[in-house]
């Protein structure tokens, strides 16, 4: 069997992340992926009813893959990176990303920054140091999106919507390799 254009995709990104590429580079690659029209994503992209769910394409040392799905209305929490890279391109519809700076040292409210719509093929990038970040499907279609981390982002810290506090969260799967895990194993982090 010929190899899927994903199957490119892993080995490329074995070899630059192993080579610690510059991320121009790693962006260029989920650039070329998401604008191929390649559909061999889609067993990875499997809803949940009340939550963005997390998909887990592949984990390895030194990154995550993973296959996020927006229903309207399914919005990420602030959150932060846990001191990784994350490179999200935009496989189907389109997401909003906000931008806020969280003062971890005092009680008030994260201040909000600047907002960018990606639809498909869109790349974007984020680091600690540019601060913390919301995502969110725009309008009524779902939204599917391919998120690379570097390494992986077992935990990080978002902002608790009901206290406003900053919280460690756990990260989890809906699925693995295309398989749903069983409900509570894999079930995302909730807000
Ligand atoms: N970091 C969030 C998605 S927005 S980059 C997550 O992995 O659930
Ligand atoms: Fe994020």
């Amino acid at each position: 069997m010929n190899p899927d254009p994903l199957d490119f995709l892993l080995a490329d990104l074995d070899r630059l992340l192993a080579e610690d590429a510059k991320g121009a580079r790693v962006a260029r690659l989920l650039a070329e992926y998401t604008q191929s029209g390649s559909s061999d994503w889609k067993r990875f992209a499997l809803f949940e009813a009340n939550y963005y769910a997390r998909n887990l394409i592949r984990r390895t040392e030194l990154y995550e893959l993973i296959v996020l799905c927006w229903s309207k209305g399914q919005r990420s929490p602030i959150h932060e990176h846990a001191g990784q890279r994350c490179w999200m391109g935009v496989l189907e519809g389109t997401v909003r990303e906000t931008i806020y700076r969280v003062r971890e040292d005092s009680l008030q409210p994260p201040a909000v920054g600047p907002s960018r719509e990606f639809c498909a093929g869109g790349v974007a990038y984020i680091v600690d140091e540019m601060g913390w970040h919301r995502i969110e499907p725009v309008g009524e279609r779902p939204a599917v999106t391919l998120h690379l981390y570097s390494r992986s982002i077992p935990e990080c810290r978002v902002i608790d919507e009901v206290s406003g506090t900053v919280l460690s969260k756990r990260m989890s799967y809906h699925s693995v390799g295309g398989k749903v895990l069983a409900q509570g194993v894999g079930s995302p982090q909730r807000e």
